[in-house]
């Protein structure tokens, strides 16, 4: 390993001894972009590595909100401004009782390279709140929302700082915070948040972008691989905006996802997750106060494994849509011995470091979350250039960028793992041509 890149990893272990999420995607990036790092002696001179691994700015926060019972709750609030080299920070929300600096820190950071693969001119942050949505009244998520914005606002806008939804944040949220956002600034930002309901500035497919990326970016390895959707079998995690997003898309192509989870099991239907009235379902689900994926076992008369996960149900593609490290290095085994040809991330870091690495090294295609999943934030970008033009596109023009978008991101990893003689290695490849934009803007943006 190049001496620069080891003493980086090592530095930032020792700095952060308490962010073990964080440090996983730092080696992962790192060590991918070694070759990259071996060609431009001069990173290693202006420090470029100790400060992209480092957060331009970290906002962490009160949020005091109050019960329907009149009591009152004090939550974290979080917001990491990662890299503003090549646009405004953008990135999720994600409203979780796991939600802390090393889980947000590994999100900031991925967000970077994601972002810089869409093409589209934004940076890399997240942010969110160890607040727990299940079994919140939708009077309680507002409050909450509304807690949250009071403070966020001052730290965010349309050209510095843009956040979505993610985990526990959806349309319903965003309208919430855009609505407080407006209140206190007393402007019609609306550029400022993406994922927004469509009579207020929302972009056609986005709700469904993040999903049908997957599959977009999935179409095309298959075409490398002289294969395709149709008749394909998929399993997947989660039944959240992303496993909805994928589901709908793969029935489109003809295939059939046979599996959903929640955090309490996973549901096996083995006619598949198609039609208008399942997919309906996992939406009313998602937006229950009582969420539990075992609502979709009850109504469909399907077998509910509880406490377990899909990665032992036989298919030809595996796409977790959960959560992180939901697939360990047994659970990569489970999916090799499934003989399993591909692998494609539409969580983030759903799979711990030595799970991928298994999974390639015995014949598994790996599309890595920040390429398959950059479909969400691209649209969301896209979002962002329709309220500056104060004019919005068809659903049919915004699918055709997508699917364009999703396109160039596979091709660039490819070209990039191709270029530095890594074969067809998207992981590598996708960190790479990441990577390239951002270092040479902020070489190019001297010492900061
Ligand atoms: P949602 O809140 O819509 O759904 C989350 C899903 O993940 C639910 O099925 C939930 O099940 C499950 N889940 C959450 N935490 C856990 C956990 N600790 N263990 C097991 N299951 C869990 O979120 P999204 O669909 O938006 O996000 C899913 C993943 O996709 C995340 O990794 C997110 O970062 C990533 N992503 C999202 C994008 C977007 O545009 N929304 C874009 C790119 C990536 P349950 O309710 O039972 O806990
Ligand atoms: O992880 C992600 O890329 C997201 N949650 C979407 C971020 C966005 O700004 O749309």
């Amino acid at each position: 390993m190049s001496d620069y890149v080891k003493r980086v990893i090592e530095e930032t272990k020792a700095k952060n001894p308490n962010e073990p999420e964080f440090l996983q995607t730092v080696e992962e990036v790192l060590t991918s972009i070694e070759p990259v790092i071996e060609k431009h002696p001069e990173y290693e001179k202006a420090a470029l590595l100790e400060r992209i691994v480092e957060p331009e700015r970290v906002i962490e926060f009160r949020v005091a909100w109050m019960d329907d019972e009149g009591k009152a709750h004090v939550n974290r609030g979080y917001r990491i401004q990662f890299n503003g080299a090549i646009g405004p920070y953008k990135g999720g929300l994600r409203f979780h009782p796991s939600v802390n600096l090393s889980i947000l820190k590994f999100l900031g950071f991925e967000q970077i390279f994601k972002n810089s693969l869409t093409t589209l001119p934004i940076g890399g942050g997240k942010g969110g709140s160890d607040f727990d949505p299940h079994g919140k009244s939708d009077a309680e998520i507002m409050r909450f929302c509304q807690a949250f914005m009071t403070e966020l606002q001052r730290h965010i806008g349309p050209d510095t700082d843009v956040p979505a939804g993610d985990i526990g944040v959806g349309g319903r949220e965003i309208g919430y915070l855009f609505g407080q956002y407006r209140r206190i600034r007393d402007a019609y930002e609306n550029g400022v948040l993406t994922g927004k309901g469509l009579t207020y500035g929302g972009s056609l497919i986005r709700p469904e972008a993040t999903g049908f990326g997957v599959l977009y970016y999935a179409e095309q390895v298959l075409k490398h691989e002289n294969d395709s959707i149709e008749g394909k079998t998929f399993v997947l995690s989660g039944y959240g905006n992303v496993a909805w997003g994928a589901a709908t898309k793969i029935a489109q192509l003809g295939g059939k996802a046979v599996t959903i989870s929640g955090h309490n099991g996973y549901v096996y239907d083995p006619d598949g997750i198609v039609g208008e009235e399942k997919l309906n379902y996992l939406l009313e689900m998602r937006a229950s106060r009582h969420a539990n994926i075992k609502m979709y076992a009850e109504k469909f008369g399907c077998e509910f494994h509880e406490g377990e996960k899909p990665w032992g149900v036989k298919a030809d593609v595996y796409i977790p849509c959960a959560t992180q490290n939901e697939v360990t290095l047994d659970e990569a085994k489970k999916i090799v011995a499934n003989g399993a040809k591909y692998y494609f991330e539409g969580a983030n870091m759903p799979a711990t470091n030595e799970a991928v690495k298994y999974l390639q090294e015995n014949g598994v295609i790996v599309g890595p979350a920040k390429a398959v999943n950059a479909g969400g934030v691209s649209v969301s970008a896209l979002e962002m250039s329709q309220n500056s033009m104060r004019y919005g596109w068809s659903a049919e023009e915004v699918d055709a960028k997508l699917h364009d978008i999703m396109k160039s991101i596979h091709d660039n990893s490819a070209a990039a793992a191709a270029e530095y003689g890594l074969g067809y290695d998207l992981v590598k490849g996708a960190n790479i041509a990441g990577f390239a934009k951002v270092a040479e803007a902020m070489m190019a943006q001297g010492l900061f």
